[in-house]
């Protein structure tokens, strides 16, 4: 049995699969392959680990012969769930493992924007720290806020109870399903989405990236927030709008934002929000500890021997392909 995997993954998940005696074949180039070279590269393999590669309708169909897909994520966005449920291949994903390094990435940048700490690095190396003055570099502080969450599952929850035990902030937040352990653990209140972009201090997304989400914080959403507020995305780039969040930070809409995904990924170079001192953004790093990739890397392990197995794999994004 062999598997192809789309890039170098930790060391505990090849070696789980090595030891069940499956042959691993990694891309190691440092760029991302083209849709016709993964076909090429998957056209003798019995599985794939796919690590943020694009798995459309052409290459599922292309590739009906896996008998697995393991995503080397949480998010599963790239993924054409439905196509691949079409031609019976199990799709998985690493839940769990990732929530708390992605809630401390969320944190990193709330408070990061908050004293404007990012800009305020940058300013030294330009050789801008001289003169001394007290009305200069203010930040806001987070004490008693009001925490605003937009998809309170694993990854808000963890980023909730960071903010409550660092600052003591009230959990609002909004689902399409109340999450009546959180109520209960956070002493959480549900809200509807405009009162949750009404009343948030701070503001964070945790949601997945659905038709339903897409661009779902645009210049009308960014116009109900607080002038105080701050935005917080560690999701998925494609969930706020770009243009409309430079335009409400230019126009003092909101007061700051801190961003771990931006839309499109990378982000150019020269995007007028990397020099704005109210905002952090960071390259995609939230689940970027070498505990957590390598905890990512032995779920996508355990999902990859388990269907090759013929077993049903223990993470199932399409739990029908087994109807
Ligand atoms: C992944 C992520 O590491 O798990 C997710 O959904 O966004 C990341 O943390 C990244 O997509 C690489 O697979």
């Amino acid at each position: 049995m062999k598997v192809f995997v789309t890039r170098v993954i930790p060391e505990e998940g090849r070696k789980l699969m090595i030891d069940a005696g499956i042959e691993v074949q990694e891309w190691k180039e440092k760029r991302a392959l083209s849709k016709e070279e993964l076909i090429a590269h998957t056209r003798d393999c019995d599985a794939l680990l796919s690590v943020s590669t694009r798995l459309d309708k052409d290459f599922l169909h292309a590739s009906r012969h896996l008998k697995v897909i393991a995503l080397h994520s949480v998010g599963y966005d790239n993924v054409d769930v439905e196509a691949a449920t079409a031609v019976k291949i199990p799709i998985g994903n690493t839940p769990g493992v990732l929530s708390g390094a992605t809630a401390d990435t969320a944190f990193l940048l709330m408070l990061a924007t908050s004293r404007k700490a990012f800009h305020m690095h940058k300013s030294i190396i330009k050789g801008e720290w001289g003169f001394f003055d007290p009305t200069a570099n203010l930040g806001i502080e987070l004490r008693g806020k009001t925490l605003g969450v937009f998809g309170l599952g694993k990854i808000g929850l963890e980023m909730a109870k960071c903010c409550i035990g660092a600052f003591g902030m009230q959990v609002i937040y909004h689902n399409r399903n109340r999450n009546e352990t959180a109520e209960k653990e956070l002493n959480a209140s549900w809200v509807s989405f405009d009162e949750l972009l009404e009343q948030s201090d701070v503001l964070t997304v945790h949601t997945a990236l659905t038709p339903e989400t897409e661009g779902k914080f645009d210049r009308s959403a960014f116009n109900k927030m607080k002038p105080h507020s701050i935005f917080i995305n560690t999701a998925r780039g494609a969930i706020h709008n770009e243009p409309d969040l430079l335009s409400a930070l230019l126009k003092k809409k909101i007061w700051g934002a801190g961003l771990d995904v931006t839309n499109p990924e990378p982000m150019h170079p020269d995007h007028p929000l990397l020099n704005m001192p109210n905002v952090s953004v960071l390259p995609h790093i939230g689940s970027a500890t070498e505990e957590t990739r390598a905890a990512m890397s032995v779920l996508a392990a355990r999902n990859i021997i388990a269907g090759l197995k013929g077993e049903r794999i223990p993470f199932v994004v399409n739990p029908d392909v087994y109807k």
